[in-house]
């Protein structure tokens, strides 16, 4: 293929659900830069933080580019050919079919697939094999959200666009932390609150999140208890008459026994279940129901044991008011993965089938079937995640097929669900990286392809539907998810001697016409849809019959919906308690959540430096009075325990969470610490219709461990295989972390604790990956007697290494050297001398708030100092002008520490 010089093509994020348009600029076969599409309709030519440093990813040293083997556990895997490695998995699964029958096979996919991946998947196993094991990270993500809407409105349909957020007067965000995870919408939310100051914001999080710091009202509930709110909610409009009854009467159905249940929500029993006031309850209730009120909502309503109660309870909110189908109203959940909608569209999940349909409707599977041609689709349910992971355990599901997600790090209970990859006979994974906890279970490894190769479509939070498109060549063997699924599908059918043009598939295009075929006369019918239209007249949204010009931006405009009688059900939603309850074993309640710059395992920001300058360590956070309470001092190591597992991590003091509350970022994995992250200690427990597990809440018991032994070490990193090597010693101390630092190529930095001075054949491995050895040019300080050891490499006048044993105080001063690169005669004084802390007004900058521009928090509280406003900040040190994601941020640095009120 010819490559030309310099060109542009345009695509989407393949980060979060808003779904932002990026032009991708490449040189040849390389991708150098990315920016916002003006055009796109998402995001109008903005990026956030993670967008805008995509080309950064664009790199193969963390790529995995050949199909390899593992002939027997004991054995490393080794470089093979797709034809083999694909007859391998054929074989293995056809045994495995022919003798335990269908059901003894899986496939674990993922909301990060393409429309057209995910739809060959589900074909394959629902219309080849003739199982419906095949389930998705979705499960973990938005199938309370699917629920929520399917039991009141009918359909899994978010019946509002962003758009709305420009025509609301109340947005009611919900275990949302827009800021950090839709960050474009919030730049949306920002700008309308500028427009329009009258508009409220209420914020619903036991957290005091960058969300919540923009909020009119933060109802800081205590976790779990959104269902007792949102009835309260309802209590009150129902009694301030802020209910629209002809609403209800004409467009609903179920509010007589709603209204026996919240009769008992007053103020008072709700404000005792929320630990929040009354008066902010009523507050929240007259702002809701004067309207017009957009609710938009995530993980903190979706992960959860009632999920769908959280969700459905929040809709009823909107049904009862008339809140829905209008400008400006209606429940909006917001979608977490690029592609969530696009799986759900597709029926790529374990309970259902393609447009939207039922596995549990005979009609539904016999249309499916008609459509695939294909004798049937099998009535039996497919085991959603985390059944599916206890079947592999057991041994019903003998082979599991995972791909474009990671297992062995997001699902809850992980200890359980590593048993369960080492019991499987056969686990497959198809992943674009080689850096994540799952790749070592893997007994057949296949190379995709990812963002910038990949080609499809993808549907955003707003049911608008994108191409994606290729920028770069496929680089190695990397196929795309769709080709690898088609080709084994079509050597599958001939082993098992069925049709192979099931899979008749020349290019995503074709697959995309059979999908847009599922959905005709179905909610979101997009039979006017195609390849041509969206290249020609942008994204659109779905619904978009055939013969219509464009798709619909809001539903239920006619207050018609997708029931029987075209009336809305009200659920009776009732207020329950997490499945993990905080006791005197396990005094504190642990949230988990998203950073601002890190994407879940990290297999793609785990890679980009200047991604770790924000939160640059695997930390929990607590109130800094049970801080004080159990004698921790910020930066001490705790270990953090239930009876699923432990971990050990540093604490850190914060304003964000409440007291007896502590919360850990979902990110990290045993490749940044030693431990498996936060899923070691969550709890497997299922909502009982969603099927989703409650990774949001666990009860933990925390003990301050006493590792005197302590070590950093730094070194310049070229390529990232360097952090693999260095990932490989996690395990090795009682307690360990590593990741980059830096801007450009950065720093991976290593940081060890030890209950002893540990084996010194260790540390010499460690000094020999770093190119430390003995024999390397260093400037050395030694003290045996104290412990004490100072290593510092130079090459060419450049500080390149750094290795601290025993007094570790200069750490974040030297790593600032390292990152401006040259000794100095300051520095070599000090490395030769028995000094420990950095050299009199040295020290660190601390963490970057602005990431596009490289600003600290020690150079902005300084310039704080000075008396400056937010625009002061911005003139002065340009922080906050480029992406705007830490304008949040620097809000309340100005609110806190600012001499001038913002
Ligand atoms: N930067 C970044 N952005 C992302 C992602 C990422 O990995 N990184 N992932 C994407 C994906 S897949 C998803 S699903 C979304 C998730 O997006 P969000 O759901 O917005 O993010 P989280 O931080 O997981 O959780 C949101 C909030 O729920 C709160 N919470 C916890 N328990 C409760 C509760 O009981 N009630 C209420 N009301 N709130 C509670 C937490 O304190 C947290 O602030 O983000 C998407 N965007
Ligand atoms: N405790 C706790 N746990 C959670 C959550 C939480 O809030 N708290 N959130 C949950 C949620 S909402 C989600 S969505 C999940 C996310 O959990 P995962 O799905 O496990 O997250 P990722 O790390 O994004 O995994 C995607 C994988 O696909 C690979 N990949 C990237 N592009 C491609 C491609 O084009 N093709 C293929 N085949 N592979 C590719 C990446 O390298 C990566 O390994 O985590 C869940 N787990
Ligand atoms: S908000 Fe950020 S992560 Fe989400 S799609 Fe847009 S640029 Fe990507
Ligand atoms: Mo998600």
């Amino acid at each position: 293929m010819f490559y030309p010089q310099r060109r542009e093509t345009r695509s989407t994020c393949c980060y979060c659900g808003v779904g932002c348009g990026v032009i991708i600029t490449t040189e040849g076969k390389q991708i150098v830069g990315v920016k916002g599409d003006p055009d796109h309709p998402a995001n109008f030519g903005r990026l956030c933080t993670k967008g805008s440093t995509l080309h950064l990813t664009a790199r193969l040293d963390a790529r995995a580019l050949y199909p390899e083997i593992r002939w027997s556990r004991d054995l490393p895997r080794e470089r093979v050919s797709w034809d083999n490695a694909l007859d391998h998995v054929v074989d293995k699964f056809a045994r495995i079919i022919q003798t335990h029958g269908p059901d003894a096979v899986a496939f674990y996919i993922s909301g990060q697939l393409l429309t057209e991946d995910y739809y060959v998947f589900n074909k394959l196993a629902k219309g080849l094999i003739g199982t419906n094991n095949v389930d998705t990270n979705s499960r973990l993500c938005m199938s309370s959200a699917v629920a929520g809407y399917k039991v009141t409105l009918g359909a899994d349909a978010p019946p509002a666009c962003y758009e709305d957020i420009d025509h609301t007067r109340c947005l009611f965000i919900a275990g949302s932390n827009t800021a950090f995870a839709h960050p474009i919408v919030f730049r949306r939310i920002e700008d309308a609150k500028a427009k329009n100051p009258d508009m409220k914001i209420v914020v619903v999080d036991p957290r005091r999140t960058d969300t919540a710091q923009l909020a009119d009202l933060h109802l800081a509930i205590l976790p779990g208890t959104d269902v007792a709110l949102f009835n309260g909610l309802l209590h009150v409009m129902l009694w301030e008459g802020l209910l629209d009854m002809q609403y209800i009467r004409n467009h609903t159905e179920g509010f007589e026994a709603l209204k026996e249940t919240v009769r008992e929500y007053t103020p008072k029993m709700v404000a005792d279940i929320c630990g929040i006031s009354e008066t902010d309850i009523i507050q929240a209730a007259k702002w809701f129901g004067a309207g017009p009120t957009l609710s938009m909502y995530c993980m903190g309503l979706n992960q959860s044991i009632h999920g769908t109660e959280k969700n459905a309870a929040l809709i009823n909110l909107h049904l009862a008011t008339g809140q829905i189908g209008k400008p400006g109203t209606g429940p909006f959940s917001l979608t977490g993965q690029p592609n969530a909608m696009g799986g759900r569209e597709v029926g790529g999940m374990a309970n259902l089938l393609s447009g939207h349909r039922d596995l549990a409707n005979a009609e539904h599977r016999a249309e499916v079937a008609r459509l695939w041609g294909v004798p049937e689709v099998p009535a039996t349910p497919g085991k959603t995640a985390v059944e599916m992971f206890d079947a592999v355990k057991s041994g019903e599901i003998k082979a599991i097929w995972i791909a474009c997600t990671n297992p062995a790090h997001s699902m809850p209970d992980l200890n359980n669900v590593l048993a369960s990859l080492q019991n499987a006979e056969l686990v497959v994974l198809q992943d674009a990286f080689n850096n994540t906890d799952s790749n070592q279970y893997a007994d057949v490894f296949l190379p995709a392809t990812t963002w910038g190769e990949k080609e499809g479509t993808v549907t955003n939070s707003e049911r608008r539907i994108t191409r994606v498109r290729p920028a770069a060549p496929k680089p190695g063997e990397a196929r795309h998810d769709w080709e690898a699924a088609v080709d084994f599908a079509q050597r599958l059918a001939q082993k098992l001697g069925k049709s192979s043009t099931l899979f008749d598939y020349s290019d995503t295009e074709t697959i995309f016409n059979e999908h847009r075929e599922s959905t005709r006369g179905r909610d979101l019918d997009i039979t006017g849809l195609s390849y041509h239209i969206l290249e020609t007249q942008g994204p659109q949204q779905w619904p978009f019959k055939s013969g219509a010009t464009q798709g619909k931006a809001r539903l239920y405009t006619d207050g018609v919906f997708q029931q029987p009688d075209g009336k809305a059900q009200f659920y009776n939603t009732v207020y329950k308690a997490t499945a993990d309850k905080t006791d005197a074993r396990h005094p504190f309640h642990l949230l988990t959540g998203r950073l601002r710059d890190q994407w879940h395992g990290m297999s793609r920001t785990g890679i980009v430096p200047q991604l770790f300058n924000h939160e640059e360590q695997p930390v929990i956070w607590m109130h800094a009075n049970d801080m004080q309470r159990r004698a921790l001092k910020h930066g001490d190591i705790v270990k953090v325990s239930n009876r699923r597992g432990s971990l050990v991590v540093r604490v850190q003091v914060s304003d964000e969470v409440q007291p007896a509350q502590i919360f850990m970022p979902m990110h990290w994995s045993s490749q940044f610490m030693h431990g498996l992250g936060v899923n070691a200690l969550m709890p497997a427990a299922v909502d009982k219709i969603s099927r989703q597990p409650e990774l949001k809440h666990a009860a933990v018991n925390i003990e301050k461990l006493a590792l005197p032994w302590q070590m950093v070490a730094m070194r310049n990193c070229e390529d990232a295989r360097l952090i693999g090597q260095v990932r490989k010693l996690l395990k090795s101390f009682d307690y360990a972390s590593c990741g980059l630092y830096g801007r450009d190529a950065g720093i991976v930095m290593l940081r060890a604790s030890h209950h002893a001075t540990p084996d010194p054949a260790l540390i010499a491995q460690l000094d020999a990956l770093l190119d430390m050895a003995e024999d390397a040019p260093m400037l050395t300080y030694n003290d045996a007697r104290r412990g004490i050891s100072k290593h510092i490499l130079v090459q060419q006048h450049q500080v390149t290494g750094v290795r601290l044993i025993g007094e570790t105080m200069a750490a974040d001063w030297l790593r600032e050297v390292m990152n401006q690169g040259t000794l100095t005669d300051e520095l070599r004084r000090w490395a030769l001398a028995p000094l420990s802390a950095p050299p009199a007004g040295q020290h660190s900058r601390g963490k970057i708030i602005c990431n596009c521009l490289d600003v600290s928090e020690n150079e902005i509280m300084d310039t704080l100092e000075m008396g400056a406003d937010l625009p002061t900040l911005q003139n002065k040190l340009k922080c906050g002008t480029s992406c705007g994601s830490c304008v949040p941020e620097l809000k309340r640095l100005v609110k806190l520490h600012g001499k001038v009120h913002a």
